[in-house]
């Protein structure tokens, strides 16, 4: 197969079979996609009404504005920031489920689910200035559910979120209510981005991009809220070893994949499984059941228990292909609509769960609160029935999988630092910094996708950045690629680490009892878990005094492909982080929307886009942004 796909050694292993099955995988509809629209490529294309389609000519001589008269700039500009409200909608949906749930919990609802990590929801009550003195557990968790849900329903336009403060420096919140881009309600500022981008509406690109920014803080708010009030939920991760890639299927398991990102049935799932694991020996599965997690659902149960990361977005139908996965179970987000049609050519029962996502072809059981647990069983059960139906000749596990050391978030992290300096734990972080032997910190994040080598950007850029000594975290389908490259290893850091920053992982992980360095890359969790690579950044930028634009800190999303990632990567601007993309964003169309993000946010924000496809070109330009900033630190 051409390796212009993927470095993924278990998708090359099995896309001949797919080929003999006169399967079709996303990397064949890419092929018969070329040539894809140069119009929609650039941002010039404009449906948001009947009149349209319109077209901006790029070359000039066509068309310079649609019909009713919206240049190239307003086009680029709404259809970017739509983008955005679709992401803020995604992440904050998710968010209003978890939130939702806690609040059911704490009204004694919801018997699938409790409180499961107490000294977090004391944590997040201190954060949200609620008062826990002497006050029921239950009590806190509700008054905590009632505050963040003020979030959806606050109407005072001068009030922010509550979750936004609590993530952004104080300097920088300042800063963002001065330029009017701080969200007051997530539902309320995503409901504006679609009607200041109706046709004859917001025609000014720079004010339709500032409203975008505003829909992209609040998809960081709602992030937050989901990843916190998660934690509470299900708890906070910490270390753990598991591993990855497509060999965590088993031959004489039920295998059960669960795909998406909302983790209230997983978790249920993961919780339940052992109650069936004789009805999947009964039904000649000897090593019972086992569950494997795929794109960010997978992510969300690796970090907190261990679970086996099958793989990420791009590679979600090999799964399939193997042959035996007996059920995936779907809930929400970064789903191809595929699989179903992938599963129905094996024996792999598809299930949809969320009511507002469901596939054509899959088995639709539909999840609730209430009735979660059951829901979980009927699930397993039917999983357990497809796996009667397996047909073993038509097996082709790839002996594939790495190691990872996984379940890096804020509380593990300083928690491991603590075994250093037990009074101040941020202190030997900051001081490995200021002495250089850790040169900045990394966040790798983001998609997979089809314009890009599969999870090579993502290893060219952390082995790139580790040999100078950055600090690498890693979240997402980024997460899911450096896991699947063995980069979560304590291997990993003795190979591709530089010495200072080896030197360093090495105290810390002895410090902690491992017996070596901690892992070159940091799992951090899901996309909305994105969040703890900020909570972290802030407590380093507050401990500090300066701004996160004043940090040797640069996040980068080499093969961003959602409409999530646009808004995501628009927060991380606008909070002040420089951003590298390695995908053309579709906004090129436009000079003036193109200059503001790779140049008017740096003076606005401090943040700034760098667009680079070439994943170590983009090594070399994030290496020079962070020694940049150094100097400008005088460190
Ligand atoms: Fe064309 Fe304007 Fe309608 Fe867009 S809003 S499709 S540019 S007429
Ligand atoms: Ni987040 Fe991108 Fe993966 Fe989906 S799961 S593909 S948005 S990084
Ligand atoms: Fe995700």
């Amino acid at each position: 197969m051409k390796n212009k796909i993927s470095i993924d050694p278990a998708v090359k292993e099995l896309l001949p079979i797919a080929k003999k099955n006169k399967i079709s995988t996303v990397w064949d509809r890419y092929e018969v996609m070329q040539p894809q629209c140069g119009f929609g490529s650039l941002g010039l294309c404009c449906r948001i009404c009947w009149k349209g389609p319109c077209r901006i000519d790029p070359f000039g001589g066509g068309p310079d504005r649609g019909i009713c008269g919206a240049d190239a700039h307003t086009i680029v500009a709404r259809n970017l920031i739509r983008m955005m409200a679709a992401g803020a909608a995604a992440h904050s949906e998710h968010g209003r489920h978890v939130v939702l749930a806690l609040w059911g919990v704490s009204r004694g609802r919801f018997s699938a689910y409790g409180i499961r990590d107490e000294k977090k929801l004391l944590s997040v009550a201190q954060k949200l200035d609620i008062e826990t003195e002497n006050r029921d557990t239950l009590k806190i968790a509700e008054e905590v559910a009632l505050k963040t849900l003020e979030d959806f329903q606050n109407q005072d336009h001068q009030t922010a979120c509550h979750w936004i403060k609590t993530v952004v420096t104080d300097n920088h919140f300042n800063k963002l209510k001065d330029l009017h881009v701080l969200p007051h309600n997530i539902d309320a500022v995503v409901c504006q981005i679609m009607g200041r981008t109706h046709v004859g509406c917001d025609a000014e690109p720079a004010n339709v991009v500032l409203g975008g920014v505003k829909g992209a803080l609040a998809d960081l708010n709602g992030m937050v809220l989901a990843t916190e009030l998660s934690d509470i939920l299900f708890g906070t991760p910490s270390p753990v070893v598991t591993s990855a890639n497509l060999g965590v299927i088993k031959e004489n398991a039920v295998n059960i994949a669960i795909n998406g990102h909302n983790p209230l049935l997983s978790e249920v799932i993961c919780s339940i499984a052992g109650e069936m694991n004789g009805d999947a020996i009964d039904a000649g599965a000897p090593a019972g059941i086992n569950i494997i997690g795929i794109c960010c659902t997978g992510n969300e149960v690796m970090v907190r228990h261990g679970v086996p990361l099958a793989t990420n977005y791009l590679s979600q139908e090999m799964a399939l292909i193997t042959g035996a996965v007996d059920a995936m179970v779907v809930d929400v987000q970064c789903i191809m609509p595929s699989i179903s049609e992938i599963g129905a050519c094996f024996h792999t029962e598809v299930i949809t769960t969320m009511d507002e996502n469901k596939i054509t072809g899959a088995t639709h059981v539909s999840f609730s609160e209430e009735s979660a647990g059951d829901t979980a069983r009927r699930i397993l059960g039917l999983a357990i029935e497809a796996f009667r139906r397996r047909d073993a000749k038509r097996v082709n596990i790839p002996d594939i999988k790495q190691t990872a050391m996984v379940g890096f978030g804020v509380e593990s992290i300083v928690a491991a630092l603590a075994k250093l300096d037990e009074k101040d734990p941020l202190k030997p972080l900051i001081d490995n910094i200021v002495n250089g032997n850790i040169q900045g910190i990394a966040l790798l994040a983001g998609c997979n996708n089809t314009r890009s080598v599969q999870d090579r950007s993502f290893e060219t850029i952390a082995k790139n950045l580790a040999e100078n000594n950055v600090l690498l975290l890693a979240s997402g389908c980024g997460a899911g690629a450096c896991a699947k490259e063995g980069l979560m290893t304590m291997e990993a850091t003795e190979k591709y680490a530089g010495e200072s920053l080896k030197a360093v992982l090495t105290s810390i992980g002895n410090a902690c009892g491992l017996g070596g360095p901690l892992p070159l890359v940091l799992h951090m969790g899901s996309c909305v878990d994105n969040s703890r690579a900020v909570n972290l950044a802030t407590a380093l930028a507050n401990k500090l005094g300066v701004d996160l634009s004043d940090l040797p800190l640069i996040a980068s999303a080499p093969e961003a492909m959602s409409e999530k990632a646009v808004a995501i990567a628009t927060w991380s601007v606008a909070i002040g982080i420089p951003t590298h993309v390695g995908t053309i964003p579709q906004v090129t169309g436009s000079s003036i929307v193109t200059d503001l993000l790779t140049e008017g946010t740096r003076d606005l924000f401090g943040g700034y886009f760098i667009v680079e496809p070439d994943p170590a070109s983009a090594a070399g330009k994030l290496m020079d942004i962070i020694r940049d900033k150094r100097k400008k630190l005088g460190i």
